[in-house]
C-alpha cells in the first residue's frame, strides 16, 4: 500500500518506517499518524516483519504534532474526537518490537512517539524536548509520563517546565536512549538491531516485550512473578527445544516461532 506521509520498506524481515513531511519537520497530523497506525496494524500480521524501526530525517524525527492542525481546535473539539488516541494507541498494541532511530529533532509529540517505542537508539545530532509549554499547553501523548518513568522526576519536571532541549550525550546518560552512534550511521545501526531481534523466535521476542512492559504496569513483585510464568511457558514451545538443543551441538538455533 502506498503512503503519502511514510516512506515504507520490508528487507529481510525487518519493517522501516520513515516519516516523511519534510516540509514541516514530522509534524505529526492526523493522516501522518493514521498513516502509520495502518502499516503497524498490518506489519503485526505480516509473518515477513518480525522486527520494526521507525525513523524520520537527518534534521528531525519529528517537531511534534502539528501546531497549524491542532491551533484552532476547541477543547471540547479535542476531547470528542479524542484527538490521536486511536493512532497512537495502535503503536502500543503493536506486539512486535519497534526501534526508534532518533537524528535531530524530537520534540513534543515527536519525543512522545519515539518514547513509545520499545528503545530509541539517537544519532549524536538528537535534541529531546517537551517545548508544549511555550505554546501555552502541556505535553498531552507522554510526555509527563514515560519521559518522568524514563529520566526522573527532576529532569523531566524541567524539561515540561522549561521546555529545554536535552541533548544526545545527556538522553544517554539519563537512560532515555539505549545508545548514541554518529549521524551517518544511525539508520544502519537501528536496522542491523532489528535484524539481530528477527532472528530470534517470535514466541520468545513477544514474550520480553510484553514481560518489560509489565515493569511500568505492576508492582515489582507482581512483575517479577509475571516474568516466572511467562517463563515457564516458553518450555512449551519447540524453539526452547530447539534453541537449548542447538546450544549442546554448538551450532545455530533454527527457530521456527512454534
Ligand atoms: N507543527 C507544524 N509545523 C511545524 C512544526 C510543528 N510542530 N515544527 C516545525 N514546523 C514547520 C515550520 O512551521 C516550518 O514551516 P514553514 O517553512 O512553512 O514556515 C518548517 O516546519 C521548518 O521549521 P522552522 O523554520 O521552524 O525550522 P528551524 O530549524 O528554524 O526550527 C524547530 C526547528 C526548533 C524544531 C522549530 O521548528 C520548532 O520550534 N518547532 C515546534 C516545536 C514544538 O513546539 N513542538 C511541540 C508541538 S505541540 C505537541 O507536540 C503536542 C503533542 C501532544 C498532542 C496530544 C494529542 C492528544
Amino acid at each position: 500500500m502506498a503512503y503519502e506521509m511514510l516512506i515504507t520498506d520490508v528487507s529481510d524481515y525487518v519493517g522501516l518506517i520513515k516519516l516523511n513531511r519534510p516540509d514541516a519537520l514530522n509534524a505529526l497530523n492526523a493522516q501522518l499518524l493514521t498513516e502509520l497506525a495502518d502499516v503497524l496494524k498490518a506489519w503485526d500480521r505480516d509473518d515477513n516483519v518480525r522486527a520494526i524501526v521507525l525513523t524520520g530525517s537527518e534534521k528531525a524525527f519529528a517537531a511534534g504534532a502539528d501546531i497549524k492542525e491542532m491551533s484552532d481546535k476547541s477543547s471540547v473539539d479535542m476531547f470528542v474526537s479524542d484527538y490521536f488516541t486511536e493512532q497512537t494507541d495502535a503503536v502500543g498494541r503493536t506486539r512486535k518490537p519497534i526501534i526508534a532511530a532518533v537524528s535531530g529533532f524530537a520534540l513534543g509529540g515527536g519525543c512522545e512517539l519515539a518514547m513509545m517505542c520499545d528503545f530509541i537508539i539517537c544519532s549524536d545530532t538528537a535534541k529531546f524536548g517537551q517545548p508544549e509549554i511555550n505554546l501555552g499547553v502541556m505535553a498531552g501523548m507522554g510526555g509527563t509520563q514515560r519521559l518522568t518513568r524514563l529520566v526522573g522526576k527532576s529532569k523531566a519536571m524541567e524539561m515540561n517546565l522549561t521546555g529545554r532541549f536535552m541533548d544526545a550525550e545527556e538522553a544517554d546518560r539519563s537512560g532515555l536512549v539505549s545508545r548514541v552512534v554518529p549521524a551517518k550511521e544511525l539508520l544502519d545501526e537501528a536496522l542491523k538491531t532489528a535484524g539481530k531481534i528477527a532472528e530470534k523466535s517470535q514466541i520468545a521476542v513477544m514474550a520480553v516485550k510484553e514481560s518489560v512492559n509489565r515493569a511500568y504496569e505492576m508492582t515489582q513483585r507482581e512483575g517479577i512473578l509475571f516474568e516466572r510464568r511467562v517463563f515457564h511457558s516458553l518450555f512449551a514451545t519447540e524453539d526452547q527445544s530447539e534453541g537449548m538443543a542447538a546450544f549442546a551441538e554448538k551450532r545455530t538455533p533454527k527457530f521456527r516461532d512454534k
